[in-house]
Parts: C-alpha cells; sequence; structure tokens
C-alpha cells in the first residue's frame, strides 16, 4: 500500500466533454522559503489594515492608465462560471460627475431626511459621521461604478445566463480596492441608494445594474478617518469546529 503522507495530492484530471472544455495548462504557485511565505502574509497584511474608506477627497490628477490598472486587477478575481459578470464604467468628465452629485445627493437626502432610512439604519451611522452631502463626487478625478451584469447574450440574441453574480462582483470590487490602495490612492465603497439614476446618467443597457460607485483620487490634506477598530481574529474565525451533538 502507498504510504500516506502529508503531501498527498488529489487527481488533477479535469471533467466534461473535452471539445467544449477550455485547454488545461500546468499551474504552479511561486516557490517561496517558509520565512518568505510568512513575511509576505504579513507585510501584505500591515499594507492592507492601513487601507481606509476616505470622504475628504483632493483634485488631484490621477493619470488614467492607474485606474486601467486597477479595473485590470478587479477583473483577475474568480467568478462564476468564469463569466466575469461585472463592467467598470470610468468617468472623469467634470459635468457627468456634476450630473451624478446632484443625482446622488437628492436620493440620499429623501434617505437621510426624508424618512427613507428607519432611524435604526441613522444611528448605525451616527459613528461613521456619514450625511447626504456628497461633494467629493465632484471633487475627486475619477468616478468608478460598478456594474453587476445580470446575464449576458447568446450569438442568436437570446440572453444567456450569469451565475453567482453578487459573489463575483463583490470578489472582484475587493480586489479593485486592493489594487488602488497599492497605488497609493483613496476610495470610498459608495452606495447611493437607490442607485438606478447611474443607469440612466451613464447609459448603460438593462442587463446591467449599478453596485457600487468608487470616487477616486488622493485624500484631502486635511482628510481626517474615523478612529476605527476591526475585529481581532479570535472574533472573525472559527477553527475546527466540531458537529453539534445529535437529539436532546
Ligand atoms: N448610502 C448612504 C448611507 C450609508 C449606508 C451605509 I450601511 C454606510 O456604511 C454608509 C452610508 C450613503 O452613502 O451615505
Amino acid at each position: 500500500m502507498r504510504k500516506t503522507t502529508s503531501e498527498d495530492s488529489t487527481s488533477a484530471e479535469p471533467v466534461g466533454e473535452s471539445d467544449k472544455r477550455y485547454p488545461f495548462v500546468p499551474y504552479r504557485v511561486e516557490k517561496l522559503s517558509e520565512e518568505e511565505r510568512r513575511s509576505r502574509g504579513e507585510a501584505f497584511f500591515a499594507e492592507m489594515d492601513r487601507r481606509r474608506s476616505v470622504r475628504g477627497f483632493s483634485s488631484r490628477e490621477v493619470p488614467r492608465e492607474l485606474i486601467e490598472l486597477a479595473i485590470r486587477t478587479a477583473s483577475t478575481a474568480p467568478s462564476g462560471a468564469h463569466r466575469q459578470p461585472w463592467r467598470f464604467v470610468a468617468i472623469s468628465d467634470p459635468e457627468v460627475k456634476r450630473q451624478i452629485r446632484i443625482a446622488a445627493e437628492k436620493e440620499e437626502r429623501i434617505s437621510y431626511e426624508g424618512g427613507r432610512m428607519p432611524p435604526e439604519w441613522l444611528e448605525a451611522l451616527l459613528p461613521i459621521g456619514t450625511s447626504w452631502r456628497k461633494p467629493y463626487l465632484e471633487t475627486v478625478p475619477w468616478i468608478v461604478v460598478a456594474f453587476e451584469e445580470l446575464y449576458g447574450f447568446n450569438p442568436d440574441g437570446s440572453k444567456r445566463k450569469n451565475y453567482y453574480v453578487k459573489e463575483s462582483i463583490g470578489l472582484a470590487c475587493g480586489l479593485f480596492i486592493a489594487s488602488l490602495h497599492r497605488m497609493g490612492l483613496a476610495t470610498l465603497t459608495h452606495t447611493p441608494s437607490p442607485m438606478k439614476f447611474l443607469s440612466h446618467i451613464l447609459g448603460r443597457p438593462k442587463n446591467e445594474k449599478p453596485v457600487i460607485l468608487f470616487p477616486i483620487g488622493f485624500p484631502a490634506e486635511d482628510a481626517t478617518v474615523p478612529d476605527l477598530l476591526r475585529k481581532p481574529l479570535e472574533e472573525v474565525s472559527i477553527w475546527d469546529p466540531q458537529p453539534e451533538p445529535e437529539g436532546d
């Protein structure tokens, strides 16, 4: 009998009809020492732990190339059936940013002051100090709106279903903000609600739905962020749990 070791591997045989499959190519991860693995993990954690959502921006320009890089990075995310059901719409035109600000503030004002957000929700936001006012939507050099693609189209024009769209776009947006942060840029996951106005202003089709709006730029000189704490590892993880005992 073959000796079982901690380095057993499972079969890599792909299944399915071969003519419909992608060609399969070997995949290797970087060869690193144990120490290098840990130090990279620690450095990446420390860097990501410095990331903060920003609401005070400067008007300093950001080259389009950096936005392109962030979108390309976002688009490396895994997605349901590799459909990549996302569209990142980038806006630098001041007139369009102005229209977005006006429309977002109109909706947000109704949410905050017109009773659309229940008291409990408003109270939850008090520590963060948000309001319906979104001046940064005009200050920033770039706004990127992430749209989820609810369905695509077959060559004959019929609808082609996408899968795990919410999960997929969430993963892509996570990589997007990580990329921006890595490039020394600041952003905010802004979710004006309802956000249908973005489809109209940006002329996007019915199969795309706006999910998150990212104002992108440099923080204002005097920018501040709430001094919040992140949950410790013990609170966000459970290790080797046992199944509940059956019956009672
Ligand atoms: N969409 C509003 C309200 C808002 C809601 C949550 I939950 C936040 O974490 C932050 C804001 C806004 O963008 O102000």
